[in-house]
C-alpha cells in the first residue's frame, strides 16, 4: 500500500469484503459552501449512502497523509478551518504531503487517493472544467486530465455555467472520457437539469451505468467516466436568476483579476452572495441527490 495513505478501519472492512464504497470529496467541504452548512452536508450524505447500502469515504489530506474514511471530528475540523484548508489538485500533493499540511481534495485529487484506496465510484456536486475564456486564460481544471487517467467513475450534477461547457465537452471528448446523462440526453447545468448540451449517451440504470464502467475497467481503457445526474426538479433554480448570477460573478471576477486556483471558490461564492443562499439550498440537495445514484451504482458494480 502507498506509505502516505490511511485507509478508516471501516472501509478497510468493506472493500475487503468486497462491499460497495464510495468516495467524497472535502473540498466542496472547505471551500464550496459555507460552516456549518458543510459539515451538516458532508455528514447527511455519509449518512445518505450507507442508507442506500454503500460505505462513505470521504477524502481529505490532514497533517500530511492521504485519508480514505474521516471520522465525524476530522469531517468538523475540515468544516471549521474552511479557506484555511488548502485546497488541493494534483500539483498541490507532494508538498503538502512533505510539509505534513492539510488539504482539501479537489476531483482530481479526490479520484487519486481513491484510487490508490481502491474504491471505484465518487460522487460529488460540481466538477472542474473549462473556464469561459479558457482560450486566452489556458484555465482548464486538471479534474479533466484525471478523468482522463485514474479509473473512478464521478457522479456529479454537472457543470455550471461558471464553465464553458462546450469546451468542456470538447476536451473530455479528445480525451476519451464518457459523459453519460443519468436519465437524460441533455447536459444537465448542476443548478438546472438542461444546457442546451448534449450527452455521449443516455443511460436510465444504476445496472447500465454499472455496466458501461465495467465494460471500460475490463478492457482497461484508461481513465474514468463522467455520470450527469440532473438536480431533482423540485430544487431547480430559475435559469433566468442563476444565469444572471453567474454572468455578474464572472464578470466581477475578471474586473478584480482573480486567477488560478482562486477563480472557481470565488466564483462558486459570489454566486451564493448574489443569491441570497437560494443556490446553497439547492446545491445541498443535488449533492444528496448524487450520493444517493452513486451508492446504487456501486452496489451493482
Ligand atoms: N465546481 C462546483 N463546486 C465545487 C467545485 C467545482 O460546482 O465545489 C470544486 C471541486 O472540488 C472541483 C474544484 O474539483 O472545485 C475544481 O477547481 P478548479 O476549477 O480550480 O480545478
Ligand atoms: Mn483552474
Amino acid at each position: 500500500m502507498n506509505p502516505y495513505l490511511d485507509i478508516s478501519t471501516e472501509v478497510q472492512e468493506a472493500l475487503a469484503a468486497g462491499k460497495p464504497v464510495v468516495a467524497l470529496e472535502s473540498t466542496i467541504i472547505s471551500h464550496g459552501m459555507p460552516y456549518p452548512q458543510n459539515v451538516e452536508t458532508a455528514l447527511n450524505v455519509e449518512r445518505i449512502i450507507r442508507e442506500n447500502g454503500a460505505m462513505p469515504a470521504t477524502i481529505a489530506i490532514i497533517k500530511g497523509r492521504l485519508k480514505a474514511g474521516l471520522s465525524a471530528d476530522e469531517i468538523e475540523y475540515l468544516g471549521r478551518k474552511g479557506y484555511d484548508v488548502t485546497k488541493a489538485s494534483r500539483r498541490d500533493l507532494p508538498v503538502l504531503v512533505a510539509k505534513g499540511e492539510d488539504g482539501a481534495t479537489t476531483v482530481a485529487t479526490t479520484m487519486i487517493i481513491a484510487a490508490m484506496a481502491g474504491i471505484k465510484v465518487f460522487a460529488t456536486g460540481g466538477v472542474g472544467g473549462v473556464h469561459r475564456g479558457a482560450e486566452v486564460t489556458m484555465d482548464i481544471s486538471a479534474d479533466l486530465e484525471e478523468l482522463a487517467q485514474t479509473p473512478v467513475l464521478v457522479v456529479c450534477a454537472g457543470a455550471k455555467s461558471i464553465l464553458d461547457l462546450g469546451l468542456t465537452l470538447e476536451y473530455l471528448e479528445t480525451k476519451g472520457v464518457p459523459v453519460i446523462g443519468y436519465g437524460t440526453d441533455e447536459l444537465p447545468a448542476f443548478y438546472t437539469r438542461k444546457s442546451g448540451f448534449g450527452v455521449d449517451y443516455r443511460l436510465d440504470t444504476p445496472e447500465e451505468v454499472a455496466a458501461a464502467f465495467r465494460a471500460k475497467l475490463t478492457m482497461e481503457l484508461k481513465g474514468g467516466m463522467l455520470v450527469t445526474n440532473p438536480i431533482p426538479e423540485e430544487y431547480s433554480m430559475d435559469p433566468d436568476i442563476i444565469n444572471k448570477a453567474i454572468d455578474d460573478a464572472v464578470a466581477e471576477a475578471n474586473a478584480k483579476g482573480i486567477k488560478g486556483k482562486q477563480t472557481t471558490p470565488f466564483l462558486l461564492a459570489k454566486i451564493k452572495d448574489i443569491t441570497g443562499g437560494d443556490s446553497l439550498a439547492s446545491n445541498i440537495r443535488l449533492v444528496y441527490n448524487n450520493a444517493k445514484l452513486a451508492a446504487q451504482i456501486a452496489a451493482r458494480l
